[in-house]
C-alpha cells in the first residue's frame, strides 16, 4: 500500500499521478533525512504541519475559479469564410498593425463566457450616422450574414461614420465581435466601438475599444493596434458590461476612404 511506504520515506514529496493530473503529497514522519530523497522533486522544504490536499478529481464546491469555470462556455460564434489566406507582410503606411508572430498564423482561441450568452443584436434595428448609405442597407448589420460577398455590407459615406445598434433592453455584454468589409486584408481607421444608455449617447457613454491612437475622430485617444480585416472580424472583450446601445465608428480604410460594415454581434444576455 502507497501510504505505508509514505511514511517510512521521511521529508519526500510523493507523485501521483491522479486522473485529473499530478497531485503532490508532502509526507511527515519523525525521521530526518535529507530534504528531496532524490526523487527528483524539489519542493521538500514545506512545514511538516501542511494538510495534505484532498485526493479527489472533482473540484471543491463553492471555490468561486473553478465554480466559474463550470458555467462558462464558448461563445455560439460561427465565422464566415476566409477570403484570402494568411496575414500581409507588409504594415500598409500609415498605419499603427501589430506585427504578426513569427510562424503559420494561430485561429482566435473560442472565447469564454457564462453558459447561454448568444448574440443579442440579430435583427436588432440599426441606424447609422450617414441615415442614406452609398450601397445596401443598414440592417445588414443585424441580419446575421457575415460573408464578404456582394451586396452583403452597407457602405456609409467617407471620413467618420458610425452604425449603432439598439439591443432594445440593457444587457450584460461580454464580448463584441465586428466586421467590416473583410474581402481584403484591409485596415479600417479610428475604429472605435462605445456604449451607452441612451440612443444619442450622452447618458453613461462608455469607450470599449478604439485604435484611434492620434486622436483624428476627436472621440478621445486609444491604445489599441489597428489590423487588417479578416473573416475572424475583430473580438472585443467587454468583461459584461451593461449597456443597451453599441455604436461602432471608423473612418475608411486603406482601400478607400468610405466605411463598410458587413456585421456587429453582441454576445450577451438581457440584464437582470
Ligand atoms: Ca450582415
Ligand atoms: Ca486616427
Amino acid at each position: 500500500m502507497t501510504h505505508h511506504r509514505i511514511m517510512r520515506m521521511g521529508w519526500t514529496l510523493v507523485s501521483m499521478f491522479l486522473v485529473g493530473g499530478l497531485v503532490l503529497l508532502p509526507a511527515c514522519s519523525k525521521t530526518s533525512e535529507t530534504p528531496g530523497g532524490g526523487d527528483g522533486n524539489s519542493a521538500a522544504n514545506q512545514p511538516p504541519a501542511v494538510t495534505p490536499p484532498a485526493v479527489t478529481t472533482k473540484p471543491a464546491a463553492g471555490t468561486p475559479t473553478v465554480a466559474a469555470a463550470g458555467d462558462l462556455a464558448a461563445i455560439p460564434l460561427e465565422l464566415p469564410k476566409p477570403r484570402f489566406s494568411g496575414t500581409p507582410k507588409n504594415i500598409p503606411p500609415g498605419t499603427r498593425v501589430k506585427p504578426a508572430p513569427k510562424g503559420p498564423a494561430k485561429p482566435r482561441p473560442p472565447f469564454m463566457a457564462p453558459k447561454g450568452v448568444k448574440n443579442v443584436a440579430l435583427k436588432k434595428p440599426v441606424i447609422a450616422s450617414d441615415m442614406e448609405p452609398v450601397i445596401g442597407t443598414l440592417d445588414l448589420v443585424t441580419d446575421g450574414s457575415k460573408e464578404a460577398v456582394e451586396d452583403a455590407y452597407v457602405e456609409l459615406g467617407p471620413e467618420v461614420q458610425w452604425v449603432q445598434v439598439d439591443l432594445e433592453k440593457a444587457h450584460k455584454i461580454h464580448a463584441v465581435v465586428l466586421w467590416h468589409e473583410h474581402k481584403d486584408a484591409r485596415v479600417y481607421h479610428d475604429v472605435v466601438i462605445q456604449v451607452a444608455d441612451d440612443k444619442d449617447f450622452i447618458t453613461n457613454v462608455r469607450t470599449i475599444y478604439t485604435n484611434d491612437h492620434d486622436n483624428s475622430a476627436g472621440l478621445g485617444l486609444g491604445q489599441e493596434w489597428e489590423y487588417f480585416e479578416t473573416n475572424e472580424g475583430l473580438l472585443v472583450d467587454t468583461k459584461g458590461i451593461v449597456a443597451r446601445y453599441l455604436r461602432c465608428y471608423s473612418n475608411g480604410s486603406t482601400a478607400d476612404d468610405l466605411n463598410r460594415y458587413t456585421e456587429v454581434e453582441v454576445y450577451g444576455l438581457e440584464a437582470k
